[in-house]
């Protein structure tokens, strides 16, 4: 028998569940010994039943009230642990890792993201499963202005910076799928999926590739790709009214969302042609990020007409640009 380190690593297929508190012990019975991970949307800190799993707490609002969460499992039973201040899984494919952060230090964004990022790159090269594939990030205010610049750019340089410390090359097929939103108060919260082996990561032929921004969004670019093939499952980045690098449609939040769907449409069609298959939208769902909550009902109408038959989340989230009025994020998997 061949060490487990050694052999040529199977690509598992994340699996996603998105439930209420009424069903959340259900699923984690069910799933017992091969969930990777929890994350966990409410406007005021939400439960989570005990237990050693990775758990995201993320203190957005959730539209109409209430608690939500998604729920991370592979096929493969994934193994618990903690190293510097990471919770992981672990099923000889995925890792699926989450650390919190206080805010409450005055201490420059830009150092936290570094701190938070490198520490993620030494466990992922530490435990064998170097490759970074998506990371949700999502910290306090981040559109306050901070130490001389806007946080969310303070957050970009420190992002930057640790890809570059840790040897990391910024380029096209190599940087994670990511969304990054800013809540109205609380820690700062960020989980991550990572690999034994690379993504089939995704770029957007309609935008510029966000690590190639230019300095108008501040010193450092964000490092970040439109989505990534992960076995069978696309997981698409936080997606919204941008072309090329530009904000389009300021102010006007349907037309955001139409230029937001014509760039899902684009990745999607991206990812088919790199070997994504679907048949329809019964395996999707969406996380839409709002920065005005009443822009819910026209919002809600346009995408259950475009999408029937996926699973669509609303939260009230500030987007990292301020002319951005929402975001959306998907994850993709075929239906069986
Ligand atoms: C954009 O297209 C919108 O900084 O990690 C989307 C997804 C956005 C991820 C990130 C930013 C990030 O530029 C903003």
């Amino acid at each position: 028998m061949g060490n487990a380190m050694t052999e040529k690593p199977v690509v598992a297929s994340p699996r996603v569940m998105c439930v209420p508190p009424t069903q959340l012990e259900s699923v984690l019975a069910k799933f017992a010994g091969k969930t990777l991970g929890v994350l966990a949307y409410s406007a005021v800190r939400p439960w989570v039943p005990g237990g050693e799993l990775p758990v995201a707490r993320v203190t957005l609002p959730v539209v109409g009230g209430g608690v939500w969460y998604e729920v991370w499992t592979s096929s493969h039973p994934a193994v618990l642990g903690r190293d510097s201040g990471i919770s992981f899984s672990c099923d000889g494919s995925l890792l699926f890792g989450s650390l919190e952060l206080d805010d409450a230090d005055s201490g420059q964004l830009e150092g936290k993201a570094f701190a938070v990022y490198s520490t993620i790159f030494s466990l992922l090269d530490r435990m064998g499963y170097p490759e970074l594939l998506r990371v949700w990030n999502y910290f306090p205010r981040i559109n306050d202005a901070g130490h001389g610049m806007e946080r969310y750019r303070e957050f970009n340089i420190g992002r930057h910076e640790a890809f570059c410390s840790k040897g990391r090359a910024i380029g096209d097929g190599l940087v994670p799928a990511a969304c990054a939103l800013g809540t109205p108060q609380g820690t700062f919260s960020i989980c991550f999926l990572a690999g034994r082996v690379p993504g089939i990561y995704i770029e957007n032929p309609r935008q510029t590739n966000a690590y190639r921004y230019p300095g108008d969004f501040g010193p450092r670019s964000p490092t970040f790709s439109r989505g990534v093939l992960v076995g069978d499952a696309l997981l698409v980045s936080g997606t919204a009214s941008v072309v090329g690098s530009k904000t389009m449609h300021p102010g006007d939040v349907l037309r955001q969302l139409d230029e937001t769907i014509e760039n899902l449409r684009v990745v999607v069609a991206q990812a088919r042609a790199r070997g994504f298959a679907t048949r329809d939208p019964g395996g999707l769902c969406l996380n839409v990020y709002l920065r005005h909550a009443a822009d819910h009902a026209l919002v809600h109408g346009r995408l259950d007409a475009e999408f029937s038959g996926a699973r669509i989340i609303y939260l009230q989230a500030d987007v990292c640009r301020t002319d951005l009025m929402l975001e959306i994020e998907a994850f993709w998997m075929p239906i069986s």
